[in-house]
């Protein structure tokens, strides 16, 4: 077995998106904390890895990865003992990576920019328009679920992770009232029946939440 590193921080979604995936494939792998309140993340060595200097990393003996959704996708191509967290069939993987890329270019952006402004310049204050775009993220997801279980059937996959990652930290900058996004509360007290899913994700995810709470002014 070659030797797999995930190079994270427990607060990060993204990170917690791949420790989900790593977990539910029983893959082994080592996880190295990237400081990024002491800048590790921008330091030569971490740069050379990659030069985006963002978590997650993945290692897969000396092939490095970035992006959690990159990340997951290889995991379960390379590693899945079934294709059943990323299918192969076409139209089942066009759908999860609809999911997938609605995580990286809206969702979990709609929180990176409240949280990088304050991690790193301790931006306080959030136009009101940031929070618009977090609340318009909860509408599309809880739409997404329809009457599914999960978000593209009734079998989870990588799409959930990605999501449940960041939808799990969202509270931070918004509530996410379980009445007018019940769709999503259900959703995401079925992945936590999951035995990896506390430590994998919601441990993170009260962390972070905890961190942002009460920092933040809407203006
Ligand atoms: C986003 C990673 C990211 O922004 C992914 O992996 O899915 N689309 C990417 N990571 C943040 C940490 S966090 O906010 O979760 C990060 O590494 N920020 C440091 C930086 O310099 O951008």
């Amino acid at each position: 077995m070659p030797k797999i590193v995930l190079y994270g921080i427990d607060i990060s979604p993204p990170v917690r998106a791949c420790l989900l995936t790593l977990k539910a494939l029983e893959v082994p792998f080592e996880y190295i904390e990237v400081n990024l309140f002491a800048g590790e993340h921008r330091n030569e060595e971490f740069l050379k890895k990659n030069p985006q200097h963002t978590v997650p990393l993945l290692d897969d003996n000396g092939t490095y990865i970035w992006d959690s959704h990159a990340i997951c996708c290889y995991l379960v191509d390379k590693y899945g003992k079934t294709d059943e967290l990323y299918p192969k069939d076409l139209v089942k993987r066009a759908h999860i990576n609809q999911r997938l890329f609605f995580d990286a270019s809206v969702f979990f952006m709609s929180l990176r920019n409240i949280s990088v402004p304050n991690f790193y310049k301790k931006v306080d204050k959030v136009p009101q328009e940031k929070i618009d775009n977090v609340r318009d993220g909860y509408v599309h997801l809880e739409n997404f679920l329809g009457d599914n279980l999960y978000l593209t059937g009734n079998n989870f996959n990588i799409s959930d992770f990605c999501c449940a990652a960041t939808a799990s930290s969202l509270p931070a900058v918004l509530e996410m009232d379980p009445h007018k996004f019940p769709k999503i509360k259900a959703w995401l007290g079925r992945l936590e029946k999951l035995p990896y899913y506390k430590e994998a994700n919601k441990d993170g995810a009260e962390k972070y939440i905890k961190m942002l709470k009460n920092v933040l002014t809407v203006v």
